[in-house]
């Protein structure tokens, strides 16, 4: 029999991607560049449904029901590149290439034109949920265009999570859309996980507690409006004990944070597109800073405050409402980002959609999108979510803790530079009238570079170096 789909690229997501689809009662071609792990999948997992394994890419293709449907699930870069290639050699018009690496979108965009000359569907699709995700449900982004989300759309979200029966599987858009989206969902990961890293370390220095005890906190946040994946598996990693050492499992990891690129892109997009994703950025450059243990080490003489402990309870609470206060600037401005690349290339990106499919599968899930989507159904041109009369009263009620976070952090010496970004952001965007005017004034003065007027149309300079008086520009 002919399969309705197949997956190239056997490592760990294809693996567990294929064994999803053969699991909702698909028949899977199955291809990987080395024979072992397609043999392998059969062998371990061929009582799971029905697997065509084949060992050359023609016999793959060959093996597809037309119009074909492979999904590529290999490292991201020249290696999808030359897949593609392959496969696209061996397709014929109407035939769909997936590709559901972490691709740049911008290769992406650059494939599906290519692709699209040929007459090959090609679409970029985020794939979110690491391993578990993949077997079991995992979120899924896909790009491309309107045709073969049709072909597409209910395979992807047969296999997707479900949220209150809702698949987390829409079509994004067209070319690197989905792409996109998945880079972005990636930086908010990236800031989410930074300012949980904040949470903990400035309530350990200043309260003396042990992670354990931590542990146990994150537990119980995780019961309220913080409710998420990411705080759940906090509360197991601080508690994890090292079986050599007896100590806590934090405290014997290396304490530099390593990357694969995704949240750069991130801030590189971002900074391409003029949007402050500040929250990102910081978590970006965190990690940068942690992989630099010679300069840690070098900057051991340079001085603190006199006071470390500040062992108020009520700090608890405090973060807390930080952490949620700031978690939101942070997803505010993924959200901006995504709006305004919507509005560059054309996307037409639902953003409500967005935090349909992001509430289930992917790392990021959280109870909050729920309120996220309720602000996208509420005003679809929301010019901000820190606009949205939920989320603009859950920061008014966080801010005073808020201040006072980040105030005890530098007080007693802690870098907590997502807070702390998160929170000049937010009194950024509440300001009437921002210093932002001296700023064109002194490019005014030394290159002549004109300013707006809050009185009057047009263009204007001063001849700063004469008589200082005022001219149309
Ligand atoms: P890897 O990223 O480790 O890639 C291994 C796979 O790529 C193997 O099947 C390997 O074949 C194949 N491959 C390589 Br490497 N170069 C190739 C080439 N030139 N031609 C053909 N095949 C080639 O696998 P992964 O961790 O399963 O991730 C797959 C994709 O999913 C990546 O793009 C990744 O960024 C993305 N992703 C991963 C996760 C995660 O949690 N791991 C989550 C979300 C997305 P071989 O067996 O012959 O060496």
């Amino acid at each position: 029999d002919l399969a309705d789909i197949g997956v190239t690229g056997l490592a760990v997501m294809g693996r567990n991607l294929a064994r999803n689809l053969a699991r909702h009662g698909y028949t899977v071609a199955l291809h990987n560049r080395s024979e072992g792990r397609t043999q392998e999948l059969v062998r371990e997992f061929g009582g799971e449904g029905t697997f065509v394994p084949a060992r050359e890419l023609a016999d793959f293709v060959a093996s597809l029901k037309r119009p074909r449907r492979a999904i590529i699930m290999v490292k991201a870069g020249a290696g999808t590149d030359a897949v593609i290639d392959q496969l696209a050699a061996l397709m014929e018009p109407g035939d769909m290439i997936v590709d559901g690496g972490n691709a740049h979108f911008a290769d992406t965009r650059r494939r599906e034109a290519a692709l699209r000359e040929q007459g090959i569907h090609f679409v970029g699709s985020g794939i979110s949920g690491g391993e578990e995700g993949a077997l079991l449900g995992p979120s899924i982004m896909p790009g491309g265009s309107k045709e073969s989300w049709e072909a597409l759309g209910p395979i992807l979200q047969d296999i997707s999570a479900k949220v209150d029966g809702v698949p987390c599987a829409v079509h994004v858009g067209p070319d690197g859309a989905g792409h996109f989206v998945k880079m972005v969902h990636n930086g908010i990961e990236y800031s989410d996980m930074q300012l949980i890293a904040e949470s903990y370390d400035l309530l350990r220095q200043a309260l003396g507690v042990t992670p354990a005890e931590l542990a146990e906190v994150f537990r119980q946040w995780n019961e309220g409006e913080l409710g998420s994946y990411l705080i759940e598996i906090t509360a197991e990693v601080l508690e994890q004990v090292d079986a050599e050492t007896g100590k806590p499992f934090v405290d014997v990891v290396v304490d530099q944070a390593e990357q694969k690129g995704t949240g750069r892109w991130t801030v590189q997009s971002a900074l391409e597109l003029g949007v402050p994703v500040t929250g990102i950025a910081e978590a970006v450059f965190a990690r940068a800073l942690s992989g630099h243990p010679e300069q840690r080490r070098a900057a051991r003489s340079l001085e603190g405050p006199e006071v470390s402990g500040d062992g108020a309870k009520e700090l608890v609470e405090d973060v807390r409402q930080a952490l949620y206060a700031s978690k939101i600037v942070a997803y505010a401005q993924g959200f901006d980002q995504m709006a305004a690349a919507s509005k560059e290339y054309g996307w037409d990106v639902d953003l409500g959609a967005m935090a349909t499919i992001w509430r289930g599968g992917c790392i990021i899930r959280a109870k909050f999108l729920d309120r996220i989507r309720a602000a996208y159904d509420a005003d679809p041109n929301l010019p901000t979510l820190l606009a949205d009369p939920t989320f603009a009263a859950a920061v008014n009620l966080a801010q005073e803790s808020w201040r006072r976070v980040v105030t005890t952090a530098v007080r007693i010496g802690v870098p907590t530079p997502g807070f702390s970004s998160a929170l000049a952001y937010y009194d950024g965007l509440r300001r009437d009238r921002l210093p932002a005017s001296l700023v064109q004034g002194l490019r005014d003065y030394f290159g002549a570079h004109t300013y707006h007027r809050v009185d009057k149309e047009g263009s204007f300079h001063t001849d700063w170096s004469g008589d200082r008086a005022e001219h149309p520009a």
